[in-house]
């Protein structure tokens, strides 16, 4: 008899599993023939495993149940939400890895989630129109967008702690916003409940590998490499993907009637800058031409 499980970890060969109720934690190896069939694990596959005979390793991976989605950067399957985290000084805003991941996202059916960070530092002049900025290119965008920041400036943690209860979710966005951190703000006490067999990386550790920790209550989170090159046609979004990923194309009030239109521009077309914010429509241009199929 097969139980299932969900690999929250995965290092040489060796695939950490962990189930919330009845809770349940070890360490599996992959059985021969799914190595054969050239599967990869990720970290996020629900599995069935069983009992191996090695004491050391004393469980197999027999069977990897279907995904929901997988992402690719991070690799993570079967993400419920994808909280993309900008912060608003050092790194400042990469508004084109925004908007790629929202598009991302949607075509993958995960929520996506921005989590602004670093707002104590909205005192400088220019950290504060980041921040403005950010609300203004995002508020019709269909994502919910959260604040965080050191001391007072973290309101918004809590709330959005809340929002994530009982869903797996991963943190994207470019190194050094602040993802780890946040993740220990939120989720820290996981490291000392023995969910996790150790700390989760702090602070000026840049994170090498993807990990999924188990939060309170169910759910888990992943923490993951920082990153900042995404091309689009790596990711196998087409011009319809990307055009989809704008729920501003959607919602507006004198919608495009034109089955195939880019929104490029062309002659009857009514997407505009009062359709959807002016460099949010000039980067989809942009992005446009990253989809060239
Ligand atoms: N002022 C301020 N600094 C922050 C905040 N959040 C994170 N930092 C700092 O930003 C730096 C980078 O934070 P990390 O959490 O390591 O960033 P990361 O996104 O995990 O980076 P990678 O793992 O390299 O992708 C650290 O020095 C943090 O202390 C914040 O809300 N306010
Ligand atoms: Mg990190
Ligand atoms: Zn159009």
């Amino acid at each position: 008899m097969a139980d299932s499980a969900v690999i929250v970890r995965g290092v040489g060969g060796h695939y950490t599993l962990h189930r919330h109720d009845p809770p349940f934690q070890g360490l599996a190896y992959l059985r021969g023939i799914l190595r054969q069939e050239d599967i990869r694990p990720l970290v996020g596959d629900r599995v069935e495993y069983t009992s191996s005979q090695d004491p050391d390793i004393p469980f197999v991976v027999e069977k990897i149940l279907p995904r929901k989605n997988v992402s690719v950067r991070p690799a993570v399957a079967n993400i419920d939400s994808l909280i993309i985290t900008v912060s608003i000084f050092e790194p400042r805003p990469d508004y084109l890895l925004i908007d790629r991941l929202i598009v991302y996202a949607r075509k993958n059916h995960m929520e996506p989630l921005i989590l602004i960070t670093k707002m104590d530092l909205a005192k400088r002049r220019a950290a504060k129109r980041s921040s403005e900025q950010l609300l203004e290119n995002y508020a019709d965008a269909e994502a919910a967008i959260y604040e965080a920041g050191f001391g007072e400036a973290d309101a918004d943690l809590q709330r959005f702690k809340s929002h994530l209860a009982g869903k797996t979710v991963a943190f994207a966005g470019q190194s050094g916003v602040g993802k780890s951190t946040k993740l220990n703000e939120m989720f820290g006490e996981l490291s000392e409940t023995g969910a996790v067999s150790e700390k989760i990386g702090r602070g000026r550790h840049t994170t090498r590998e993807t990990t999924l920790y188990p939060i309170e209550g169910g759910g888990y989170v992943a923490d993951t490499p920082g990153f900042s090159v995404l091309n689009l046609a790596d990711l196998d979004i087409t011009w319809r993907d990307l055009r989809e990923g704008y729920a501003e194309f959607e919602k507006a009030s004198e919608p495009c009637r034109f089955e195939d239109c880019r929104h490029d521009g062309d002659m009857g077309c009514k997407i505009d800058e009062m359709t959807i914010h002016p460099e949010r429509l000039a980067r989809y241009r942009i992005l446009l031409q990253e989809t060239d199929f």
